[in-house]
């Protein structure tokens, strides 16, 4: 066949995943020692604990499962990361606004672009976090900066139209015949390596006056991925055995604590961002060899989605973390958070299931129609072992979290003033830009677990509630 097979959605996304990475590893070699530790301690739990370990995603999906994390500097170039992400069926959920989460001062709000459909995740999920500056939120960026930033940003193309155009046919075929699918994932990944460009150095240092995420972004020519998170089956684990390498971890380990209950949402915890030489021109136009230190290496464990109710309970309980370590200065947070949890949290899936907190599907076992009482709750037929309850698996991000990794791998915290009004931003001014519907996480989550009940519900004619 001339071009070869054509190669489907799922295929160019997991050859995506795999091409980053491959890139990564060359230009962040700790983040192949990451990989590494990681994947001996997916090893190790799947040795000791068995089929269980696989209940949150078959071992094949763990091992390959990576996020990765870019930013952007426009609108426009939003627009196409979106188009280009598009192409591979990554579409974008939910909105983050890190300009305020948890007092830190990053001017940037984001989406993460990712499948939606539960096939798909279970082919290949892989997400990139995506983050676009404000470059008008006066609380960072005085209005001479401003002009001058999106005058430079206005000069850059960060993804060429050849790259675009094939997107666009991924996007709207499915597939890709191999020939272009080989320069799809070329470009791809060339988009999002690290230039050799010489920066600016005194545009680059006059943006880190104000935040170090706006050097990043606004002070360079191009793009590039700033980390790629492989998933870890137990990452205090982890922790542990990439401090004994020597390698020096940021403080905690971000979201919920280790606790005997049921493992939610996400956790998360990274490698200190890393000195990488990079050549600077000079004001006389020199060019000389210095060094950045921006790019990082993140790893992550995830547990069951929560509903609405769910996430307000967690919310609430990390608020009440929040009052015990202010009034009790010193205290270790990750030991309040367990006591909190403790206290507050269900203690099993079946009670997360019933107080309605966490996100499951049911399926009914095979044979077991006749036996069922159509009376009967979806708890009660799980308890008499008639349906199955499945737990969804979070896909999505925390805000809380992604602003602290973001911050504890700053060096300084920049400058920012509160006195002054950021400027508008939420999910429908996301939508608007990309030109795509942005999918509410929980909404979807919640969509999942009521399709599987009228399904059940049709099978047994229950009530579907
Ligand atoms: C993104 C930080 C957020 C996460 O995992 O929460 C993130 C960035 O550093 O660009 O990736
Ligand atoms: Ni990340």
């Amino acid at each position: 066949v001339p071009g070869g097979a054509a190669v489907p959605r799922w295929a160019l996304r997991a050859a995506f995943a795999r091409s980053l990475s491959a890139m990564y590893g060359r230009e962040v070699p700790a983040y192949t020692t990451l990989v590494q530790v990681a994947t001996e301690v997916n090893a190790d739990v799947l040795r000791s604990r068995g089929a269980a370990a696989e209940r949150l995603g078959s071992a094949a999906r763990v091992t390959a499962e990576r996020h990765g994390a870019i930013r952007v500097g426009t609108r426009e170039e939003l627009r196409q990361v979106a188009a280009v992400f598009a192409g591979f069926g990554m579409h974008p959920v939910g909105f983050y606004d890190l300009r305020d989460a948890s007092a830190s001062s990053v001017p940037v709000v984001s989406t993460a672009f990712r499948p939606l459909e539960v096939e798909e995740l279970a082919r290949n999920p892989f997400r990139v976090f995506t983050s676009v500056l404000v470059a008008d939120d006066r609380r960072f960026f005085d209005a001479d900066l401003q002009t001058r930033l999106e005058a430079f940003l206005a000069r850059r193309t960060l993804f060429p139209p050849r790259l675009l155009e094939l997107a666009a046919r991924a996007e709207a075929a499915g597939e890709l015949p191999a020939g272009e699918a080989a320069e799809y994932l070329r470009l791809a990944t060339a988009a999002f390596e690290l230039s050799p460009e010489p920066v600016d150095r005194a545009w680059y240092a006059e943006l880190s006056r104000v935040s170090a995420v706006a050097a990043d972004i606004g002070g360079v020519a191009s793009t590039h991925v700033n980390h790629l998170t492989p998933r870890v089956l137990d990452i205090d684990e982890l922790y542990r055995r990439m401090s004994e390498r020597g390698i020096e971890m940021i403080d905690e380990i971000q979201g919920p604590p280790r606790w005997d209950g049921p493992d939610v949402l996400l956790r998360q915890t990274s490698f200190r961002a890393l000195s990488e030489p990079r050549r600077f021109r000079e004001a006389d136009g020199s060019v000389t060899t210095g060094a950045l230190r921006v790019r990082f290496g993140e790893v992550e464990a995830r547990g069951i989605a929560l509903t609405a109710a769910g996430r307000a309970a967690h919310d609430e309980a990390v608020a009440e973390v929040d009052r015990r370590l202010a009034a009790e200065p010193g205290g270790v947070r990750a030991d309040v958070a367990a006591r909190v949890w403790a206290e507050r949290l269900p203690r099993s899936e079946d009670e997360l299931d019933r107080r309605g907190f966490g996100v499951f599907t049911y399926r009914l076992l095979p044979g077991a129609r006749g036996a069922a009482d159509p009376g009967a709750s979806v708890h009660d037929l799980v308890r008499a072992g008639l349906v199955v309850r499945d737990p969804v698996v979070y896909e999505d991000f925390l805000p809380r979290s992604a602003a602290g990794i973001f911050r504890s791998n700053l060096t300084d915290e920049g400058t920012k003033d509160t006195a002054l009004a950021g400027s508008a931003r939420d999910e429908a001014w996301m939508a608007e830009v990309l030109q795509r519907p942005v999918t509410d996480p929980v909404a979807h989550c919640a969509q999942q677990r009521h399709a599987s009940l009228r399904a059940l519900a049709a099978q047994l004619r229950l009530d579907a509630t």
